[in-house]
């Protein structure tokens, strides 16, 4: 087996830092050809430094870090410090990196990377607002029909919403850009909150990282420390849903999830509904399937290959 090549286009965010490490941890099935920062939980500025911390976390200085668009489409920006703390990575006191960000940007590196690698070769990897990925169709078309597949984090149905009742954070912010990726034809595999609510961090899991007694395991154990307040407090649930790495998670081993192959559409026109990700879970309508709608993870498994793979860092 060859590791699948993958661009990770990302605002990092606690959960963002641990879909990237665990990637990095896993260069037998995933070769990362660079990372692309938008705003989303925090500013541009904060993400793309916020990437390459953890690049320098991981021990890998030498992957290429790249900023992209630093506002959604046609929106303001909405961010998540109200979860992720001030710097969107808020925990332990990290130095800030030392590794260079590309000159190139983002959009520009993703849309020349499809353009370079053979065709039906890279996979997408979006965890976070979809400005990047958007533009980069906007100003390429030519380049949709060369990405092998999307596997991206965003949106919901049974569990409905989290930054708004009806939507989940990264459609809502740039619901333009969903909507633009969901209707480009491209395999598309979504992870949403209804997949993610399934897989909590708990105090045992927690407790695995720490016990790691690596640099590493200490600080994803302290992210998700920080962020599994927030949502204990909101949901009264055991702990933290940990959103982004099951993306990457369904790359090294697709059989951890299961789910639907659905139509999906975004909202985009309603005040009240504003970013909603309307699944035909039930296939009530004969809109055409355009997405791999996850719904069930084996959360055991799941973190036993995180425990697994962050180790090795
Ligand atoms: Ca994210």
């Amino acid at each position: 087996m060859t590791a699948r090549k993958i661009i990770i286009d990302t605002d990092p965010g606690q959960d963002d830092a641990v879909a990237i490490l665990l990637a990095l941890a896993s260069p037998a099935e995933i070769e990362v050809l660079g990372i692309t920062a938008v705003a989303g939980n925090v500013p541009l500025p904060l993400t793309e430094k916020n990437t390459r911390i953890v690049c320098e976390l991981a021990g890998r200085p030498d992957i290429k870090v790249y900023a992209g668009c630093d506002a959604p489409l046609s929106r303001p920006l909405v961010t998540a410090e109200h979860v992720h703390g001030k710097t969107g990575l808020d925990g332990p006191q990290m130095a800030d990196p030392t590794m260079p960000l590309q000159d190139q940007h983002a959009v520009d590196f993703i849309i020349q990377t499809l353009r370079d690698e053979p065709s039906g070769t890279v996979t997408l990897v979006p965890i976070g607002p979809l400005t990047n990925i958007a533009t980069a169709f906007l100003r390429a078309p030519d380049i949709i029909p060369r990405v092998q597949e999307i596997v991206l984090m965003g949106g919901a149905y049974f569990a409905v919403g989290n930054i708004t009742p009806a939507a989940e954070f990264n459609i809502y912010v740039d619901p333009e850009a969903a909507k633009i990726v969901f209707a480009a034809g491209v395999p598309l595999v979504v992870m949403p909150l209804d997949v993610t609510h399934k897989a909590l961090t708990t105090r045992a899991r927690i407790d695995a990282f720490r016990a790691m007694g690596t640099k590493v395991g200490d600080m994803v154990a302290a992210w998700t420390d920080f962020f599994e307040r927030f949502d204990m407090e909101k949901y009264g649930s055991e702990g933290a849903p940990l959103h982004d790495p099951c993306t990457v998670a369904y790359l090294i081993d697709p059989s951890l999830f299961t789910g639907r192959l659905i139509n999906v559409e975004i909202e985009t026109g309603s005040e009240l509904t504003l970013g909603m990700t309307v699944a035909d879970w039930w296939g009530i309508t004969d809109r055409p399937k355009n997405a791999l709608f996850i719904g069930d993870i084996d959360a055991e498994r799941f973190y036993a290959l995180l425990a697994e793979r962050l180790a090795l860092l």
